[in-house]
């Protein structure tokens, strides 16, 4: 573990995110499979973080806007439920309007606050912390840049109750419904004390057309922020993908009831990625599986509240 440390801000690197570097290992894997699949959870390098800051300012992506709504009207009430100092702790890197609604709305109740977010991402933590430090003088902020599980599991035992937990964006509805329920049990054990507490933003269903406008906006940015993983492969694996010749499709599926990402391959084709000494075949339509976001949490929300009524 590297630790750096100045008054206001400490930046925890941990040796299991060091380990977990694993974009070749995953598109390997990914790609010899069948059928294809590229975990989304590599959109996010420097060009895809900024398309998806794109995205959640797209007319089309209702989801941050109405959840920036929700947590405008409601900040203050959310403040006031600790009656002592209390420390936020988010999922995912804290930079965004609704995270700051939230810091502002708890300075408003305490001298000062302690923020721990934990992100992958060792830059973009590095970022959000340039911006909230100089935003707010009163704020100490800790980034940990580890894969959730592990970063919750250190901040559990450096940072005392109570905590108010964020994980907005319906970051849930990447996983699935059968992983993200274990992924909320390590949440609520590691937020175990009375008080604490999680936020957290979870989409619901809609018509068809909204879903799918959502994940395929009129100005082409989801289309680029999807294309961009074989950009990715490209620069960083030495592959040889010809971007005319894939295009991003998004498909709701009912049954299953979440929107699916692909990318498709337009004609028969052979890729070479040369770092890997691969060749993959592809044949005319053949898709590359990309992202599921699930959206069936609704009809969930009665179990979830059975499983961990007691913790949130
Ligand atoms: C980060 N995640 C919750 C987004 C979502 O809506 O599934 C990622 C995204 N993919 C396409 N647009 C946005």
């Amino acid at each position: 573990m590297t630790t750096l440390k100045t008054s206001r801000f400490t930046l925890i690197e941990t040796e299991v995110q060091i380990a977990l570097n694993t974009f070749a290992t995953d598109v390997r894997e990914g790609l010899l499979s069948t059928p294809k699949t590229l975990s989304c959870r590599h959109f996010y390098d420097q060009r895809g973080s900024e398309l998806f800051e794109a995205i959640c300012k797209l007319p089309e992506y209702y989801l941050t806007r109405a959840e920036t709504e929700i947590i405008t009207d409601h900040a203050e009430d959310i403040a006031a439920l600790f009656e002592e100092p209390v420390s936020l702790l988010e999922l995912g890197s804290g930079s965004a309007v609704k995270t700051q609604l939230i810091i502002k709305a708890l300075l408003a109740r305490q001298p000062n606050l302690l923020f721990a977010t934990i992100d992958i991402s060792q830059s973009a933590l590095e970022e959000s912390a340039l911006e909230l430090l100089q935003a707010h003088k009163d704020l100490e902020f800790i980034g940990v840049a580890a894969p959730y599980e592990v970063g919750l599991a250190h901040l559990q035992r450096e940072i005392s109750e109570p905590r108010l937990a964020l994980w907005l964006g319906s970051s849930v509805g990447n996983f699935h419904p059968d992983e993200a329920i274990p992924f909320l049990r390590k949440i609520a054990s590691a937020l175990s004390g009375e008080a604490d507490r999680l936020l957290i933003g979870m989409d619901l269903h809609k018509d068809r057309q909204i879903l799918e406008r959502a994940y395929d906006d009129s100005k082409g940015i989801t289309a680029a922020f999807n294309l961009n993983l074989l950009y990715r492969i490209n620069r960083e694996l030495g592959g040889r993908f010809d971007l005319t010749r894939f295009v991003h499709r998004t498909t709701y599926d009912e049954n299953l009831g979440r929107v699916e990402m692909h990318l498709v391959s337009l004609v028969a084709q052979t890729v070479s990625i040369d770092d890997l000494e691969l060749q993959i075949d592809f044949a005319a339509g053949e898709t590359i599986h990309t992202e599921n976001s699930h959206l069936p949490w609704g009809a969930h929300l009665g179990s979830l509240w059975a499983h961990f009524g007691d913790h949130f």
